[in-house]
This record gives C-alpha cells, structure tokens and sequence, in this order.
C-alpha cells in the first residue's frame, strides 16, 4: 500500500532556565548577580530526500523531538543550546499544522528544508537585569517552552495527467488497457476507491508519462457527496486532466460535464484552469455517435471518442495527452490566499502565526479560566517564586486587558480567575 499520508507529533525543547545567584567572595559582603542564561531548546526540522520514497517511516504517529535547553548556573555560566534534529521525508511531502490545516510547507525540491517546531528560547539569568532601577534583581525568566503539535505530512501522487469524471465512465478500464495496470473495474459506481498510477509507454515516440486514475466525481462531491474531493489533492501537480464524458446515454453528456467541471472548481485549487482533454467514451455503445454530435454541438468543438472494447481512439488519446503535457509548464501547488508557493527553500513555519492574547472560559458560577496559546506561553516565563515575578505577571495581564474581558464576561468583584496554576481574585 502507499502511504502517502502520515500524522506525527512534533516537540520542540524548552529553552533553560535563566538561574538566580548571586557572587559570593569571603572579601565581598553583598556580589552582584551572576546567574547566567539558560541555553536555546532543539527545533525540529524536515528535510526533502530524493532518495526517500515513501512516508512509511512515519506511519505509527512517530514523535519527531529535540532536547532541551540547558539551565544557567551561577558565576554567570550559560547553559547550553540543545541540537537542532532534521528528519528526512521524500521530495513532494506538503505539510500542514492539524489544528486548522494550516499549511506550513511544500518540500518540492531535494534538499528543501522546513522547521515545524522552534526550540524555546533560553530564560535570562538575573544577572542579564542589571540596570539602573533594579541593582540587585531578584529575578530570573524561565526558558520559553519549545513547541508541541501535530503535523500532517501528504506525499502528493506526481502524475503527469489525471482522469477524471463521473463513476462508471471507464476511467480504470482505460489506465488497464494504456499501462497494463491490473485496476479493479466494474459495473457499479464508486469501484475506485484511492487514486491509481500507471505508466504509460508511447513506443513510436520512445517516451512515457504517469497517468492517474481517479476515483468517480458526482454532484456534490465538494460537500462529501460519493466519495467527496478530498483524493483530488493527488492531482493538484498533474499537467492535464483527461475529462471522461460516457455515450452510454445514462446521463446527459453535457450535463455531465458541466457538473464535473463544477465539482473541480469548487475544489478550490484552480483545477478547472488546468488544460483539459475532452474525451467521449464508450463510443460502442447503442446511441453513441448521435449523443457525441450532440455534445459537440453544445460544446462548440469536437472531442475524441473513445472505446474500451474495440480500443478505437486510445492510441491518439495517449499521444493528444503527452504532447499537451510536454508543452504544459508545471503548476505551482495552490494553497489558499497564496498564489504561488515556490522558490523559497526554508520556509518558517512562525512567520504567519497570528494569535490571539487571550480567551476566558466561564466554565462555572463565579470561576473565569484564562487560556490561550499566547497567554499560557507568556506564563510561562514568569518565575512566581519571586515577588517580581508574580507583579510582572500581573502587569502584563493588565497590560493585554484581562480586566475589561472580565468584566465584558460578567465577572465581579470576588469570583475566581485561574490561569494555569496561578490564582488570583477578580476585583473590578
Ligand atoms: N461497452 C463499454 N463498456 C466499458 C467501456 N469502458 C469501460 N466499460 C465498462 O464500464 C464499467 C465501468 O468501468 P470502470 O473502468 O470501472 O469505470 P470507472 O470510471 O473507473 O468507475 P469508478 O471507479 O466507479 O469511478 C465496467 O463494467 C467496464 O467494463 C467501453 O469503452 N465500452
Ligand atoms: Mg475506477
């Protein structure tokens, strides 16, 4: 089986805590602070190998983890940056974050490289808050936390052309007879289940091209209709797409292929713009040659016509195909909202992170939690085992404007506001 699909963890390392100490001489009653800063955590990058087929090793929802950071020491000894860990995928792996699916990278090219999770920073140490108003700080931060989600890696199928159309139209039958694939085929819709590939051998022009066959497409199939859109995904870098229309005279052809080119615009990658061979198929069938005028004549331009049975047609459809594609550049991998991905090698995944500070949860009579992505790692950098840390954590809340969302929240003087393990009572 081809995996093509795989969802991992991801874990970045924490950053070190900064320490707290102070120099002690015999001579010297009262040191300066020299605790040092804790060192950066491991990130955790993926890397393109044109010499790793498959996404296989990833199949048991492996955890992909750096180290972390090492804490600070007093007389001002830094802790030490963890190491970066690189994992290699096959060329063509498209990844994407799984909470919102969100997009995070396209490795197309041998060797491009990603980052799906940055190490944490390393915390200051109290001797990095020197200043004039604090001389003797008694305050350290504590490593930012690494990162911690899960990834969805895509090995995207890299086919030259796609058939597609509704069920039943003979699209496998077809990829059997071209690339002497053995494909289940039959009578009933919905036979196909996952894309398929084959190789398809030109022998006069002494060339080949990987042909894709779909499964079945119907009206609806961008809401989950049949079997839904989600396999197009695999066709989203074919050059041309062979349009299956059946004279079999079970729907109207026209309509047909109306619904279908409906079905992969609202896919929403732009397929509809890919070039496009119209074929008719099941040319033996009773009724065949009328229903091809007609559509002809609704389409305003003559296709092709195709069958299985006698192979009338499928030779030139094959040499139609590859000539389309050696003239067809190849398409960019559309993502939404970003026309064109490409030409970039490292791609970061935090450049985009836009985050909210804050969201309160109201989950009883008088209790408000504080959550957040952003709140909770902010938190986190607060040491609260010192008064300093617990009034700039409080600054900063008051800074992000905890107090007016508590009070739009109904929150009144006295109720409980929990953010993580740090308490306080709400007063307006
Ligand atoms: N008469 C005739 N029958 C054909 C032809 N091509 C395919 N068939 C038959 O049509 C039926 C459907 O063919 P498939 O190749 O399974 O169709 P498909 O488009 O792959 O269908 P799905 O996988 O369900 O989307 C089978 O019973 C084939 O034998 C043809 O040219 N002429
Ligand atoms: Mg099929």
């Amino acid at each position: 089986m081809l995996i093509d699909r795989a969802v991992v963890e991801v874990r970045s390392g924490k950053g070190g805590d900064g320490a707290l100490s102070f120099h002690r001489e015999k001579n010297v009653p009262k040191g300066g602070p020299d605790g040092g800063n804790g060192g950066r955590g491991g990130s955790v990058y993926l890397i393109a190998k044109k010499n790793v087929n498959t996404l296989l090793a990833y199949r048991h929802g492996k955890l992909l983890a750096a180290e972390d950071g090492e804490k600070g020491d007093k007389k001002l000894q830094f802790g030490h940056n963890a190491a970066d860990v690189t994992f290699e995928v096959p060329v063509g792996t498209v990844v994407f974050d799984e909470a919102g699916m969100r997009f995070l990278g396209d490795l197309n090219e041998d060797g491009a490289k990603l980052c799906v999770a940055k190490g944490g920073r390393g915390g200051r140490g109290n001797a990095a808050f020197k200043s004039s108003r604090l001389r003797v700080p008694k305050v350290a931060e504590n490593g930012h936390p690494g990162e911690k989600k899960r990834i969805i890696l895509e090995l995207k199928l890299l086919a030259d052309a796609a058939l597609v159309g509704f069920p039943s139209v003979g699209k496998s039958t077809l990829l059997n007879i071209v690339s002497k694939a053995s494909v289940a085929t039959a009578d009933y819709p919905f036979t196909t289940l996952e894309p398929n590939l084959g190789v398809v051998t030109i022998a006069d022009l002494g060339t080949q091209f990987v042909l894709a066959d779909m499964p079945g497409l119907i009206e609806g199939a961008h809401e989950g209709k049949g079997l839904g859109i989600a396999f197009l995904r695999h066709i989203e870098r074919c050059r041309v797409l062979i349009h299956m229309v059946s004279m079999d005279g079970e729907r109207d052809p026209y309509e047909a292929y109306c619904v279908i080119n409906r079905e992969l615009q609202s896919y929403g990658a732009k397929l509809e713009e890919r070039p496009q061979i119209v074929v008719a198929s099941k040319m033996d069938a009773d009724g065949a040659e009328e229903r091809k005028a007609e559509f002809e004549k609704k389409l305003g331009f003559p296709v092709l016509g195709l069958s299985a049975l006698t192979e009338e047609g499928i030779a030139p459809l094959m040499k139609k195909t590859y000539e389309l594609i050696s003239k067809t550049e190849p398409f960019p991998l559309y993502i939404e909202g970003n026309d064109e991905v490409g030409g970039m090698k490292v791609y970061d995944a935090h450049l985009d992170e836009k985050q909210r500070d804050f969201v309160i949860l109201h989950p009883k009579d008088h209790l408000f939690v504080i959550t957040g992505e952003k709140v909770t790692k902010e938190y986190g950098l607060y040491n609260l085992s010192t008064d300093q840390g617990v009034a700039r954590l409080i600054s900063y809340l008051n800074k992000i404007g905890i107090d007016e969302a508590l009070k739009e929240k109904g929150a009144v003087d006295g109720d409980t506001v929990q953010l993580c393990d740090f308490e306080f009572e709400y007063l307006g």
